[in-house]
């Protein structure tokens, strides 16, 4: 039984990976546009986008921000990753923010823009995403455009169903991809010990409603199985989130053959408010654990980094209720929940449905208490055709991801067959299909996955681009393409290369952001320690070995322009605050040789460079941002003398130094 398992599985894989090579296959594929498709994407020079579009930047860990229908590049938002444009993660100020457990940590694997939601609208206030290497969600404010926030997570391996949030961004989810033993247990064992000493652990941050402060509320102990995806219920289902989860078979080794046993995995459904409940009642155990919870605080326009020691647990297995698996066919990777929280469609990569189920349905189940059997002894396993609603037949190959208009249609994407499928949520019926190029992962509908989407636009995100655009050597971009969703049949619009891998985005209407935006900082409101609010104000100080330079930078000089008395040993901080108050003016701030990248420093900031000089001599430094006529005037230097030498610190702005 066990090898015709095993031959049959081996058969579908090769028919996967030859399924997969044939739908990649370079060529004129043919991609027919409507005459009018170029009007629907064209916006008038100097006019605005009519939706902001979120895109996550994979393995760039950053997030990236373009205007729809134009696909123009607006900007890119440092994350988890140093960003030497703009001096995140290389200021002083900014460098707590990538401060982990595991010490300074420059780079993530970022996946899943999630927009704030109140009443399972986006509200337009946060983006959240998440980090699956170093495990952390972020949180970015869109007024400011900055990521004001990062909270690793303890327990946890590969961060990947993150940070999906509850109706009211009550909570935000963090989940295990990999298994691993928990912080607070022998950590060092053998790995064939995995279906013992392993545990998954699902974390609920808690987000305050005013300012969006990100806490760690609880983490739920569940069996160590690979947690892929996540989403909340809404309307009746608000009390649920749901996660996809395979390797159930719990493999440790060769999980493309081992973790592909099992004929159906699971959708675990969670009751978070019970949960809630059991902690406010206090059921949870606190466990030691070590996380850093870091703060952009806006007054002083300065990260700090705390070390976090303590966690609460709850194990599922001792809490009856909280946790119930339904069965869902092979390797489940997407599950989205139905703008009227009625329906949840899970996408198996390996099947060739896609099973979508009932909350009511799972409700009663649960009421009957009939289970097909238990997970781990004590937790339940519902029966398939009890919880469904039906199965959307013949898809395509490969199904990911679905979103939702809000008519009645869902969207999925097909990864192996690389195509999007439109079907009827209350029959279950495909409707439309359209090729895209290639091998899409995630698609996102404006609003797509809220209660009340937008529609209008979907983005698919793929893989793949092959031909589509001039070469640029063995990497290619990954891209999107634009899709009318306005008529009966979807409509190809726009192909856009991005930057990094777009794994998902969210799209909003652009009002819901553009209302709230600052211009920038209040010069009066700057507390950051090292300010210098008026160029008399400016000056250079030491202490030891330690140099303070306090520089302002207005269109178009520097001040102080000319410091000496720097020595070898020393260590500089040049800290420069941007005078200007008004719009879309930032100073850049670089010195010659320094290990280290620029600043950018916007309006009414304050922002510190920190410079060991390496040798003596004259050290120029410059504004890199052309502000003004004369920004190529904007310059000075610093002269570095041998450590004995007896040259004062003197600095000066429209005069000449003279020192010896
Ligand atoms: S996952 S497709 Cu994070 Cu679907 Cu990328
Ligand atoms: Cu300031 Cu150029």
């Amino acid at each position: 039984m066990k090898l015709l398992t095993n031959s049959y599985l081996k058969l579908a894989l090769l028919v996967l990976a030859l399924t997969f090579a044939y739908s990649c296959k370079p060529g004129k594929m043919g991609s027919s546009v409507d005459a009018d498709a170029a009007k629907k994407v064209y916006v008038p020079p100097g006019k605005y986008d009519e939706v902001y579009a979120f895109l996550s930047g994979g393995f760039s860990g950053q997030v990236s921000v373009y205007g729809i229908p134009s696909g123009r590049l607006l900007k890119v938002l440092p994350v988890f990753s140093q960003n030497p444009e703009n001096g995140y993660g290389y200021s002083e100020e900014t460098k707590p923010m990538l401060n982990t457990s595991h010490g300074f940590v420059p780079w993530d694997d970022a996946h899943h823009p999630e927009l704030s939601k109140t009443n399972g609208e986006d509200d337009g206030r946060w983006l959240f995403i998440n980090a699956n290497n170093t495990p952390r969600i972020a949180r970015i404010n869109l007024v400011t455009f900055k990521t004001e926030e990062i909270l690793e997570l303890p327990n946890i391996g590969g961060n990947h169903a993150s940070p999906f949030c509850t109706e009211n961004t009550e909570y935000l989810v963090g989940n295990t991809r990999f298994s691993e033993p928990l912080d607070n247990s022998k950590k060092d064992v053998p790995i064939s010990s995995y279906k013992d000493n392993f545990k998954g652990a699902v974390s609920f941050i808690k987000v305050d409603k005013d300012n969006g402060a990100m806490s760690l509320a609880f983490q739920l102990i569940v069996p160590p199985f690979d947690y892929d995806l996540a989403h909340a219920g809404k309307g009746p289902s608000h009390d649920w989130i749901f996660f996809t989860c395979y390797n159930t078979e719990e493999a440790h080794t060769l999980l493309e053959v081992n973790a592909s046993q099992h004929d159906k995995d699971f959708v675990m459904a969670v009751n978070w408010k019970k949960a809630e409940e059991l902690i406010k009642e206090g059921k949870g155990t606190k466990i030691p654990a070590r996380y850093a919870h870091n703060v952009y605080h806006e007054s002083t326009h300065t990260a700090t980094s705390t070390m976090e020691t303590e966690t609460q647990t709850l194990d599922v297995t001792k809490f009856p209720g909280l946790v119930y698996y339904m069965p869902c066919p092979k390797s489940p990777h997407g599950i989205d929940v139905t703008p009227d929280g009625e329906y949840m469609a899970a996408s198996g990569k390996l099947a060739a449905i896609i099973p979508v189920f009932s909350f009511k349905k799972m409700l009663n189940a649960i009421d009957k208490k009939q289970y097909e059997g238990m997970v781990d002894g004590d937790l339940p396993v519902l029966k398939y055709e009890d919880v469904l609603h039906g199965e959307v037949k013949n898809p395509g190959l490969g199904p990911l991801h679905t979103e939702f208009d809000g008519k009645g249609y869902a969207y999925s994407t097909m990864f192996v067959s690389s195509e999007v499928v439109k079907w009827r949520i209350d029959n279950l019926q495909i409707v439309d299909r359209i090729p895209v190029y290639y091998s899409p992962g995630h698609l996102s509908i404006v609003g797509g996955d809220s209660k009340k989407p937008y529609g209008k636009y979907l983005l698919a995100l793929n893989k793949i681009t092959k031909d589509r655009y001039l070469p640029t050597g063995p990497e290619l971009a990954q891209a999107c393409q634009l899709i009318d969703i306005t008529g009966n049949k979807m409509k190809l619009l726009l192909d856009f290369p991005t930057i990094g891998e777009p794994h998902y985005a969210q799209m909003i209407p652009a009002d819901k952001i553009v209302k709230n935006q600052i211009r920038f900082y209040k010069l009066e409101d700057n507390k950051n320690p090292y300010v210098t609010k008026a160029e008399k104000d400016a000056k250079v100080t030491r202490n030891g070995n330690r140099v303070d330079v306090y520089m302002t930078a207005i269109r178009s000089h520097l001040t102080p322009d000319n410091i000496e008395g720097i020595k070898l040993g020393d260590e500089v901080y040049v800290h420069v605050t941007n005078l200007e108050q008004d719009w879309d003016v930032p100073h850049g701030f670089a010195i010659k040789g320094n290990n280290n990248a620029e600043l950018l420093i916007m309006p009414g900031e304050t922002c510190t460079l920190k410079w060991i000089p390496g040798e003596t001599g004259i050290v120029p430094f410059y504004c890199t941002d052309f502000c003004s006529a004369l920004h190529q005037e904007m310059q000075g230097y610093f002269r570095v003398s041998p450590a004995n030498s007896n040259v004062p610190l003197k600095f000066s702005f429209g005069e000449n130094l003279a020192t010896e």
